[in-house]
């Protein structure tokens, strides 16, 4: 049987052109700089990106927390959602490895943070406050359905982190997601922040790997953080020549996986005991909650179409996720519909 993994993006394997740009990549020693094939990922992400420069690191963790550690001394602060990847999911990083304190602020249902919110959380200067440094906004935003924040938003928070003597960083694993979503070029959603992450290894199927963009001397500064934490990864050219693949060819298509997490909530949003967030996810995930008065949980669901070949994984007791992506193609969906079918008829 064939699995059809609906777990997360992160699971893509690489394209059969990525495998042959890996067999062939010229590289070099990366952390001499000599690196061709990372130079000219690093060149090509800082470009799209509408940044200077760019920094090649092997996971979203490594890119924000490098970011986080490169603006922010030992008890500074930064402003980031309750919901965000970074306060949730990246084992605490920034106070682990920073002493970093985070300061969180609610996310909104569109992955936004209130101004606000922002404007308030800010320190006054006072020795008993810690000094407010960043704010990080992600886009799209993973825990809130994968939403894509519109430019006007991210510029207005530019702006308001501008006026306090800030800087903004943006998550922006899956900010060509977003880009694709909104119609627009990723530039002018990176362009307004002082710096951005984005993975290559979630929809874009490369198997390691994201960059760091922003300003020449944020790079320079992010270079030795990188290596702090042991991210210098010498001949990492073999990993970047699937990075430009990613770049150059796989970014148009992610309007596929968008259609078809359309439709495949469409198909589920037919059947009982199923309350999706939204019947038209903008992106490429989906969320559920399961009915509270069906028999079966997240746990329960999860095993049962594990039977039917599909992987998930629960997001919350009654809570599920499934995320579109490369190797999730029509007759996929169609088997996951029939799945679903199944198991949640006889509920
Ligand atoms: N997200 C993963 C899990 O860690 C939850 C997933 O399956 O979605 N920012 C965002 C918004 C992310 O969603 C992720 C990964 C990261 C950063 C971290 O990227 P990696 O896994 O490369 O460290």
């Amino acid at each position: 049987m064939e699995w059809i993994d609906l777990r997360s993006d992160t699971i893509t394997n690489p394209t059969p052109e990525m495998w042959a740009a890996m067999a062939n990549a010229e590289v070099g020693d990366d952390v001499y700089g000599e690196d061709p094939s990372v130079n000219k990922l690093e060149a090509l992400a800082a470009e799209r990106m509408g940044q200077e420069a760019g920094l090649f690191v092997p996971s979203g963790t490594m890119g924000n927390l490098a970011a986080v550690l490169t603006y922010c001394g030992r008890g500074d602060e930064i402003i980031l959602g309750d919901h965000s990847h970074t306060f949730l999911y990246e084992a605490g990083g920034v106070s682990a490895l920073g002493g970093v304190h985070p300061h969180t602020i609610p996310n909104q249902h569109d992955g936004t943070l209130d101004l606000g919110d922002i404007e308030t959380a800010i320190r006054p200067n006072n020795i008993h406050f810690p000094i407010t440094r960043l704010v990080i906004l992600e886009n799209t935003h993973n825990r809130s359905g994968g939403v894509p924040l519109s430019v006007e938003y991210v510029c207005q928070v530019a702006e308001l982190a501008n006026k306090y003597d800030l800087r903004l960083h943006i998550d922006g694993a899956r900010i060509f997601n977003a880009a694709v979503a909104l119609g627009i070029e990723a530039r002018k959603l990176a362009e307004p922040a002082d710096s951005v992450t984005f993975c290559l290894s979630k929809s874009l199927c490369a198997p390691v790997g994201s960059v760091l963009c922003g300003s020449r001397d944020f790079i320079a500064q992010a270079r030795r953080i990188r290596k702090q934490l042991g991210g210098g990864m010498r001949q990492a050219g073999v990993l970047a020549a699937a990075g430009i693949i990613a770049l150059e060819n796989m970014i148009d298509r992610l309007a596929e996986d968008h259609a078809r997490a359309r439709r495949l909530a469409a198909g589920l949003n037919e059947l009982p005991n199923i309350i999706l967030d939204t019947p038209e996810p903008l992106t490429n995930m989906i969320f559920f909650d399961l009915n509270p008065n069906a028999e079966l949980d997240a746990a329960g669901l999860v095993a049962s179409v594990a039977k039917e070949g599909i992987k998930l994984t629960p997001s919350g007791a009654r809570r599920i996720r499934l995320v579109l992506h490369y190797w999730i193609d029509d007759a996929a969906v169609n088997r996951t519909l029939d799945a679903f079918r199944r198991v949640l008829g006889n509920v």
